[in-house]
Order: C-alpha cells, then sequence, then structure tokens
C-alpha cells in the first residue's frame, strides 16, 4: 500500500497538494502543513498554510487572492477600519468564522491536529492535513530593519524587507504528533510541494526527528522555482538576498542529502541528469486542475524509478 507524505505550506503547495489528492485515497496520503506563518491576531490563532490547503481541498479557495475563500465579503473588515482597528490583514466575513471557531476550540484544550481534523471534516474534506506540530513555532524573518513575524514581512510590508536569513522560534519544543508520527512508520514515499524552501519547508523539516525520520524514506521536491523565477511569492528574492543563485539548481542543493529526487520544469530541463538527486523534467506549472493532477501524477510515478534506498 502506497503511504506518500506531502509537505506544504502556501499557494504554489497547496496546488500539487490538490493533484495528489484527486489521485490518492485518503488512507494513502497525508498532508503535513506549514503553521510557521500561524500568529495570534487581534485575539485570534491565525493558521494561514492550514486554511489556505483546507480551503483549497474543500474546493472553496479565493483563486484570484491566492488566499481565504470564495465569495468572502468584508463587512467585519469595513466595520473595523471604520473603527480604526486593525485592518492590514484582510480576514473576510467567512473565513473569520474560521478563526474565530479555531481559537475558541484551541482556548478548550484541543490540539491543532485536533481542530483542523474537525473543520477538514465539518468543510466535507476526507483526505487529511496536520500541522508539522501541534505546538507553537513562528517564523521569524531576519531584515535589515531586524528580526520580523513573517505576516509583517509577507503581508505588512509585501515582502519589501531584503532578508538575511530566518528561525524558527519554539521549534525547539516541537514534537512530532502521534498522527505523524504513526504515518512516517509505514510511509513509503515523501513528495516535496512546491513552496517556498526557506519559510514554508524548511520550518517542517525543522521540526525534531523529522529530518531523521525523512532520511530513510525516498524523498522527492518539485522545484519551486522555474528558469530562475519563483512562480509566486517571495522565493526568487529572498535566494537573491540571500546571495545564492535563484535557480532550481540552488533548491536542490539546499534540500542537500535528503533529496533522492528533483522535478524540474520544462524550462530547466538543461539540468536534467547534472544534479545530485536523480532529476524527471516535466510542466511543473499549474494553471488547471489537469495540470496539478499530471504533476501530482509524474511525482508519483517518480517513485517507481528511484533506486532503492
Ligand atoms: N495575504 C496577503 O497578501 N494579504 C492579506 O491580507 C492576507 C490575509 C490572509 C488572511 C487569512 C489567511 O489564511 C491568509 C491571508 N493571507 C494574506 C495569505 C497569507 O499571508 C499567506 O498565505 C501565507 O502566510 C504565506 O503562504
Amino acid at each position: 500500500m502506497r503511504k506518500i507524505l506531502a509537505i506544504t505550506g502556501g499557494v504554489g503547495g497547496a496546488k500539487l497538494a490538490l493533484g495528489l489528492a484527486k489521485i490518492l485515497p485518503p488512507d494513502e496520503v497525508l498532508f503535513v502543513v506549514n503553521t510557521g506563518d500561524d500568529f495570534e491576531h487581534m485575539g485570534l490563532n491565525i493558521c494561514p498554510d492550514i486554511d489556505t490547503l483546507t480551503y483549497t481541498l474543500a474546493d472553496l479557495n479565493n483563486t484570484e487572492l491566492g488566499w481565504g475563500r470564495r465569495g468572502e465579503t468584508w463587512n467585519c473588515l469595513d466595520s473595523l477600519e471604520a473603527l480604526g482597528g486593525e485592518s492590514w490583514f484582510r480576514l473576510g466575513d467567512h473565513d473569520l468564522a474560521l478563526h474565530l471557531h479555531r481559537t475558541a476550540r484551541l482556548r478548550a484544550g484541543a490540539t491543532l491536529t485536533e481542530v483542523t481534523r474537525e473543520i477538514t471534516t465539518k468543510l466535507g474534506i476526507t483526505h487529511t492535513m496536520v500541522p508539522m506540530c501541534d505546538q507553537p513555532v513562528r517564523t521569524i524573518v531576519h531584515a535589515e530593519q531586524g528580526p520580523m513575524a513573517f505576516q509583517h514581512y509577507f503581508v505588512r510590508d509585501r515582502c519589501a524587507p531584503a532578508v538575511t536569513g530566518f528561525h524558527f522560534e519554539g521549534i525547539d519544543a516541537a514534537k512530532l504528533s502521534p498522527v505523524l508520527s504513526a504515518f512516517l512508520a509505514e510511509c513509503t514515499g515523501v513528495v516535496i510541494c512546491p513552496s517556498n524552501p526557506f519559510v514554508s519547508v524548511d520550518a517542517v523539516l525543522a521540526v525534531p526527528g523529522m529530518r531523521a525520520a525523512l532520511s530513510r524514506l525516498p524523498v522527492i521536491a518539485v522545484s519551486p522555482i522555474v528558469g530562475g523565477k519563483a512562480i509566486k511569492g517571495p522565493t526568487a528574492k529572498m535566494m537573491q538576498e540571500l546571495k545564492v543563485p535563484a535557480t532550481a539548481a540552488q533548491v536542490a542543493a539546499h534540500y542537500g542529502d535528503l533529496l533522492d529526487g528533483f522535478v524540474l520544469d520544462e524550462q530547466d530541463a538543461a539540468l536534467h541528469g547534472q544534479l545530485r538527486p536523480a532529476t524527471v523534467v516535466t510542466r511543473t506549472i499549474m494553471v488547471t486542475l489537469k495540470d496539478r493532477i499530471g504533476l501530482a501524477q509524474s511525482c508519483l510515478d517518480f517513485f517507481e524509478g528511484l533506486p532503492r534506498r
């Protein structure tokens, strides 16, 4: 029986995750989601990457914005703005209900894994996603102006600050949850989705025990960089600021020995066979659902051809 672990964060990761969910039945895949972007905002526990994947798998996602819900209304935010409240982080009325409910459940003592399962089930999702851990971890962006919370960097300051590094506050107290540990014990392959390697994937890999667990498994990653550009988000900009080449080859190098396979876009076909991990070349730019499913199938086929570990 195939048991695929998919590591995802953000919009790009959610696209491939949807493709995998369309192919793999719920008992053959587990989505593990970055929670380093999470933050407490106006008393609410906000989990952007969990919510992006949730709305995507529930077919509720707002494809124009790339985050939040489709058909959203903004009445609460408009009234909040009129009162002079914080409105830089845009919370729609329907989205707010999710944050209010999650915050109440967490305050009642439920774990983030439990609350995520409750919410995804209520939204009709049959696949399972879990946070990378149930303990609070916050991605801190090191910029010239000093360390800053991820959402301040990403949303409030629109990724403008030049980054010099990152750290994951609280990661030392993070643990692999029982659900995640149980899945890892019978996992047959790991897909690192085309998410930001520095702030989405590295946070998941930083959970104590995660790298050790993955080192025993076939791991493939899909490059989030195509032809020297990120499809979405600040990955290429971060790489330039970190003074590393903004290339697919650099992403493969960033993941290092963890990788057995690396999926390149057709625009980077020249790298095929040139990297330490095995490579395949395919269309990795996902515009349609067919693209998402096609890339997911290429990833699953890739495992078949990998040398046995
Ligand atoms: N991203 C923005 O660029 N602007 C926003 O106002 C915004 C609000 C928001 C609300 C809820 C949520 O779950 C995500 C939201 N995002 C917003 C996206 C979020 O910052 C990113 O999806 C992740 O943190 C990075 O992948």
